[in-house]
């Protein structure tokens, strides 16, 4: 039977990474004086590296081989890296709390449908916990942040999604197995990590930047939650509970 429902964050219950993260990137970059720019075409090449701080690695390394030359300038560049992920996310979570960023299509329905039926709630996201927090409170439902017992998020495991770490952190702190867990995920990085943490009973609700993503392995591959007269809404019962 089914027991809990483990979430994914960004591209999932919002999407978050086109107009919130890559512009929070931007402004921090543009801050510190920095010529780097994130176009939207170039952030969707980005988004095969989960986590922030890795991004940015990633980005000099693949895309600015310029920076190695003018490293003299930036002695420390972990420093550099983790000052302009503290910017960031103050940049996002800003943006959150201005209403930026909606929850998509069926998420609120669903989270209620689940509370109703006595369906544990978790998250598993590589992205930082201030911004889960942020955009839980930032919707149009009081204590909603309250209604999930884990919330798994960020630099507390060792390695990010694709790896399982997160979702086997998740399914450790609600003390359940797998097989009793249904996984909401809208990318193939989280469809690795959900298989890889045993989680075979997987929906993947495709986001803006995931649409041409392979999904093998997922039970169901919906373009959205949808509400109730949409041709693919999932509830609760659907999904074993
Ligand atoms: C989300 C991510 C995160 C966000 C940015 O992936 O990859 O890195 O883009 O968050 P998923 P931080 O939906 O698979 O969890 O900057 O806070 O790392
Ligand atoms: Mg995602």
């Amino acid at each position: 039977a089914l027991e809990a429902l483990i979430f994914d964050v960004d591209g999932t219950l919002a999407d978050t990474e086109r107009d919130g993260h890559r512009p929070a990137f931007n402004a921090a970059f543009a801050e510190a004086g920095l010529d780097w720019h994130w176009s939207v075409e170039l952030y969707g090449e980005l988004l095969a590296v989960t986590g922030g701080k890795e991004r940015m690695r990633h980005y000099l390394a693949q895309y600015r081989p310029d920076f190695e030359l003018e490293r003299r300038a930036f002695p420390n560049l972990e420093a550099l890296i983790a000052h302009l992920h503290r910017r960031k996310t103050e940049h996002y979570v800003s943006m959150l709390r201005a209403g930026g960023i909606p929850l998509r299509s069926g998420v609120l329905r669903l989270l209620r449908e689940a509370r109703e039926a006595g369906v544990r709630l978790a998250i598993a996201t590589t992205t930082t916990p201030d911004n889960v927090t942020a955009l839980l409170e930032s919707a149009p439902e009081p204590g909603l942040v309250d209604g999930f017992e884990v919330i798994a998020a960020g630099d507390v495991v060792a390695e990010k999604k694709p790896a399982p770490d997160i979702f086997e952190l998740a399914l450790a702190q609600l003390n359940l197995p797998a097989s009793a867990c249904v996984a909401i995920e809208d990318s193939e990085n989280g469809v690795r990590s959900a298989l890889g943490a045993g989680l075979e009973a997987l929906l993947v609700t495709t986001s803006s930047y995931t649409e041409q993503q392979d999904f093998a392995g997922a039970t169901l591959v919906v373009d959205q939650l949808g509400e109730p007269g949409d041709p693919a809404t999932a509830s609760v019962g659907d999904l074993g509970g």
